[in-house]
């Protein structure tokens, strides 16, 4: 069966159930549920744990008592429920003083507003003990270039993050922190817009050992990219630090469907990958109802984003076990000893030995490796008929 345990690690954000129904086109289709409800629900339900930006517990205005009085009760309903705080983020992007960037405004005390604001939110995430420290910079972008900040930004930015690490650091806090990459949306153009434009800057950072990615499924498919893709570039280089789990038509506005709901065989794919390279963070999902639905429909969207993962972790060790998709990738790979050897970790007498090598070059161009047949197999598979 498919019911999902705490140790299988499922999170939500409490802005995903949380989710009013809001569009740029209309009001809010439902009302708003108090993050201990949401916990409470959650922890009904079988999730691990709950993300959150500071501003989804404690609303900007709050006075510090009041501060403290929701903290105190929202960390009463976690130790009843057992639900863990994986992940805190900073809301840098509601409040209009962000609406033309936090760390890469062009003003400085909006940059000053914005480290402000994330060390009080890194201070909250660390009383409820998150290790994960998301930063998806949802205002850092432009629809004008010639203001001239495009090289500014990107080094205000740098600066910022690295001010946030050492701040981490002198608290004694341990963040993992995790970069989050979209294309646009709200901004006509957000800086690193791709996990590897993130990979690249992260490169560029103080302490480059202290920054991954949290790649969202969405936001590459918004870019008409391959997520699987992205995700087995970000295992390479060891960043996945944190991942967003959604689902999204390619190309377009910013769904945050249900998971798996609109491409499933990358689902299978990325779920295959995150198995097999043996990811233990979170599976976290970033995604919300349909705006259509009541409260009712919201429990079934989350239930439906932790079942779907567990019905794909079970489509792929059964892949794994398949006797005729398994002869499939046996046959789909030659290996040639010799010649392996010979390619791998240059010596002269080895690129000597290479380049006076022969190659029936005729037998290669002919060769088909199978893969209609291995995807046709996989696909009846995830059908359900094999
Ligand atoms: C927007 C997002 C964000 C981030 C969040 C931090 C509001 O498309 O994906 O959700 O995920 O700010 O994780
Ligand atoms: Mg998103
Ligand atoms: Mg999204
Ligand atoms: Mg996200």
């Amino acid at each position: 069966n498919y019911t999902p345990q705490p140790s299988d690690k499922f999170t939500f954000g409490l802005w995903t159930v949380g989710n009013l129904g809001r569009d740029p086109f209309g009001e809010a289709t439902r009302v708003r549920l108090e993050p201990t409800y949401i916990v409470e629900k959650l922890a009904e339900l079988g999730a691990y744990g709950v993300s959150l930006h500071d501003n989804d517990l404690v609303p900007l205005e709050a006075s510090p008592n009041e501060r403290d009085r929701i903290v105190r009760e929202f960390k009463k309903t976690l130790e009843q429920t057992g639900l863990k705080v994986t992940m805190a983020t900073t809301n840098l992007f509601t409040d209009p003083v962000f609406k033309d960037g936090a760390f890469t405004s062009a003003d400085a005390r909006v940059r000053a507003f914005a480290l402000q604001k994330t060390m009080r939110a890194m201070d909250l995430g660390a009383e409820l003990g998150a290790q994960i420290y998301v930063f998806w910079g949802g205002r850092e972008g432009s629809e004008v270039d010639f203001s001239g900040k495009l090289l500014d930004a990107l080094s205000w930015f740098r600066d910022s993050l690295n001010f946030l690490a050492e701040y981490s650091d002198s608290q004694g806090y341990g963040y993992r922190f995790a970069l989050e990459p979209k294309p646009n949306e709200p901004r006509g153009d957000l800086f690193l817009p791709v996990v590897g434009a993130a990979l690249g800057f992260i490169a560029t950072l103080d302490k480059p050992e202290r920054f991954g990615l949290n790649p969202e499924f969405a936001h590459e498919t918004m870019a008409g990219l391959s997520f699987p893709h992205a995700i087995a570039q970000a295992i390479d280089a060891g960043k996945l630090f944190h991942i967003d789990l959604n689902d999204q038509k390619m190309s377009r506005f910013d769904q945050d469907l249900r998971f798996g709901a609109e491409n499933l065989k990358a689902a299978f794919m990325l779920v295959k990958l995150l198995e097999d390279s043996g990811y233990d963070g979170p599976r976290h999902f970033d995604a919300h109802a349909l705006r259509t639905e009541d409260e009712a429909g919201v429990w079934e969207f989350a239930k439906g984003c932790m079942r779907t993962y567990l019905i794909l972790k079970e489509k792929a060790q059964r892949f794994d076990q398949d006797s005729e998709i398994q002869a499939a990738l046996k046959a789909y790979r030659v290996e040639d000893a010799e010649l392996e050897a010979l390619s791998k970790g240059f010596s002269k007498e080895k690129a000597e030995a290479l380049k006076a090598r022969g190659f029936d070059l005729d037998a290669l161009r002919k060769r088909g490796p199978g893969l209609e047949r291995l995807d046709q197999l996989t696909l009846e598979l995830l059908m359900g008929v094999r």
